[in-house]
C-alpha cells in the first residue's frame, strides 16, 4: 500500500499548521467522497447504465448525458445534509440549489461542473469534475443567486478530479497546489505531489484550431508564431494538444507546463467565450495562479472579474506566465486592435 499522506491526514495537517476551518476541511472531504462515487460510475463504461444521453437539454443548450445528471445528483447528496454549505450551484442546474427545509445552513457556497468534457464520456476519453468553494456572505441564511456572484479571488478552495487511468484530485486551499491519487482498493486519496509549479516558459499550447476564422487578431498572431516554430519569431518549436475537456488540458498544463486557450471568438459576438466563469474558469484560474502561472481573459486577470450572472461565459487563456503575458501584450498592440 502506498505510504503517503491520505487526504484526511493532509487536511488535519492544514488545520493544525495553518488554521484551516474544520468545516472547510469537511466540505473537501465530502467532495472527495462524491468524486469516489462518480469515479465508480465512470469506470463502469458500457457495462453500467451510464453511457448515452438523456432527452433533456441544460441551461447551456447542451444535451445532458446520463452521467452529467448522475454526477450532479451525487454531489448534491454528498453535501446537502452536511451542515457545511448554505447552497450550491452547478452547470447542470438553471438556478441555485437551496437545501431542503430543515437542513442546517453552513458557511460555504459550493459551485461545480459535475462532469466536464461530457462529449468524451461515450468514447472513453478523459473527463472530470471541477469545483469551487466560496464563503457564504455573513448573515445570509437563504442565499440568492447574487450571493454567488463573487470574483474568483474570493475562493477559499478550488479543485478538480480527472477520471483517467487513475482518478486524480488536484486541490488548492490557497497555499499551493497539491495532487492526490485514489487507491481504489481501499478508497483513499493519497498525496502524491505537493506544490505543483508551472514553468514560466512553455512549448505546448492547447486550442481548438477549427475556430481559427473566428479568433481575434492577437490570438491568431500568437498561434501563427507557434506554428512558425524555430524559424519564426519565437525561435523554438511548439507542440499542440486538444483533449476536448478543459480539465484534461489544464491538468496537462499544471503537470508539464504550456498554455490553454479558449479565447473569445466572433462566432457569436454576444457570447464572450465558451467556458463558464464560476465553475470552470475561476477554479482553474486559482489553481493556475497558485502554481505560479497566469490566468487571463487576454485583457485582464480572470480572478479579478466580477461575474454578472451565474452561468456567465468568459475567454480563458491560462498557463505558463511568460506565454500568457505575451498573449496579453498582443492584445494591447494598437495596430492589431484596429484589425
Ligand atoms: P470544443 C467541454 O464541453 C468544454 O466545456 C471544456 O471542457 C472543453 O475545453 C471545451 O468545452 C471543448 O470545446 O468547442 O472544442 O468542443
Amino acid at each position: 500500500m502506498f505510504n503517503g499522506l491520505t487526504l484526511a491526514a493532509f487536511l488535519q495537517e492544514e488545520q493544525r499548521l495553518h488554521g484551516l476551518s474544520p468545516d472547510l476541511a469537511g466540505v473537501v472531504e465530502d467532495m472527495a467522497r462524491a468524486i469516489k462515487q462518480i469515479a465508480h460510475h465512470v469506470s463502469q463504461g458500457a457495462l453500467g447504465d451510464v453511457l448515452g444521453s438523456t432527452d433533456a437539454v441544460n441551461i447551456q443548450g447542451e444535451v445532458q448525458k446520463k452521467l452529467d445528471v448522475e454526477a450532479n445528483d451525487i454531489i448534491l447528496r454528498c453535501h446537502e445534509s452536511s451542515g457545511r454549505v448554505a447552497a450550491m450551484a452547478s452547470e447542470e442546474m438553471d438556478s441555485i440549489y437551496l437545501l431542503p427545509i430543515g437542513e442546517r445552513r453552513g458557511d460555504y457556497l459550493l459551485v461545480f461542473d459535475p462532469l466536464d468534457g461530457s462529449t468524451n464520456i461515450d468514447i472513453n476519453l478523459s473527463i472530470g469534475t471541477i469545483f469551487s468553494i466560496l464563503p457564504c456572505p455573513r448573515g445570509v441564511n437563504e442565499p440568492r443567486e447574487i450571493d454567488f456572484l463573487q470574483p474568483g479571488r474570493n475562493q477559499v478552495c478550488a479543485g478538480y478530479a480527472i477520471y483517467s487511468q487513475a482518478t486524480v484530485l488536484v486541490l488548492t486551499l490557497g497555499r499551493g497546489v497539491h495532487s492526490f491519487t485514489l487507491d481504489r482498493q481501499i478508497g483513499e486519496f493519497f498525496l502524491v505531489q505537493r506544490d505543483l509549479r508551472i514553468a514560466p516558459q512553455g512549448h505546448e499550447y492547447a486550442i481548438n484550431t477549427s475556430n481559427w476564422r473566428f479568433w481575434e487578431p492577437p490570438i491568431r498572431r500568437y498561434i501563427e508564431e507557434c506554428h512558425a516554430g524555430e524559424t519564426g519569431p519565437r525561435g523554438k518549436n511548439f507542440n499542440m494538444r486538444w483533449m476536448g475537456a478543459m480539465v484534461a488540458d489544464c491538468h496537462r498544463v499544471l503537470s508539464r507546463g504550456g498554455v490553454f486557450l479558449y479565447p473569445r471568438d466572433l462566432r457569436d459576438p454576444n457570447k464572450p467565450g465558451k467556458l463558464r466563469q464560476l465553475y470552470e474558469a475561476n477554479p482553474i484560474a486559482l489553481l493556475t495562479e497558485q502554481a505560479g502561472g497566469v490566468a487571463s481573459t487576454g485583457r485582464r486577470s480572470i480572478l479579478d472579474l466580477m461575474p454578472q450572472t451565474l452561468h456567465q461565459r468568459i475567454p480563458v487563456i491560462l498557463g505558463a506566465r511568460e506565454e500568457v503575458r505575451l498573449i496579453e501584450d498582443y492584445h494591447l498592440d494598437p495596430p492589431l486592435q484596429s484589425m
